[in-house]
């Protein structure tokens, strides 16, 4: 069976069970990170030596990196929907997988660890203020790209929105001031539909 490592809170492994429950596969998730711990143990560090949640284990096969995990996961069970089989699809998909890791997570990041994971007196202020800043002219520019379209990569629900879906669910729920994003308020309301999105983000972000 799969094997999956990692705390629900995490945007990282929500994408990694959000992908699961989509696929509707059977699989044992482990809590570890932060208050579980296990992420640091050498059994783990044997699995994953960045020593960060999530982990995949498919029959052996040892897999981290969020993205890579919901991308094996999708192309291995869901080739032609969730992972696209035309390439320039999969592409649009992939740049905004990309995009959320590499650009989004970083500027959304002190903003969220400062405003739900930090008691007020040691708040940064200036930094949230900042991430929310940043995190509020990314969000612009995901909502004129969703302006066109039902999806991330255009008209079918697919691994592009799984990997945005988390963080995304975060944004809007985060307790800061938020300019409107109608487009991408309309694309989390539709997905918010899906049993699997509902089920795996509909807990308190923490
Ligand atoms: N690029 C990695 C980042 C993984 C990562 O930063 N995971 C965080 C949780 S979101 C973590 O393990 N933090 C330490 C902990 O939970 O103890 C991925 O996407 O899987």
């Amino acid at each position: 069976m799969l094997k999956l490592w990692g705390r629900l809170n995490s945007i990282n492994v929500q994408k990694a069970v959000l992908a699961l429950e989509e696929l509707g596969l059977p699989y044992e998730r482990t809590d570890a990170g932060l208050q579980f711990g296990i992420n640091k143990s050498p059994e783990y560090l044997a699995m994953n030596p960045n020593g960060l949640v999530p982990t995949l284990d498919d029959d052996g096969f040892i897999l981290w990196e969020s993205n890579v995990i919901v991308r094996y996961l999708c192309a291995k069970y869901a080739a032609g929907t969730l992972w696209p089989e035309d390439l320039k699809i999969r592409a649009d998909a992939d740049r905004w997988m990309d995009w959320q890791t590499a650009t989004l997570s970083g500027a959304m990041g002190p903003g969220f660890s400062g405003l739900v994971r930090t008691a007020p007196e040691k708040r940064n202020a200036e930094a949230i203020a900042a991430s929310i800043a940043k995190t509020t002219t990314l969000v612009a520019m995901l909502d004129a790209h969703l302006a066109g379209r039902d999806y991330i990569a255009g008209s079918t629900y697919t691994m592009g929105d799984i990997v945005l879906a988390p963080i995304m669910h975060r944004w809007f729920n985060m307790p800061c001031e938020r300019a409107a994003a109608p487009h991408a308020e309309r694309w989390y309301a539709t997905l918010m539909k899906r049993p699997a999105c509902a089920r795996v983000l509909t807990l308190p972000i923490t």
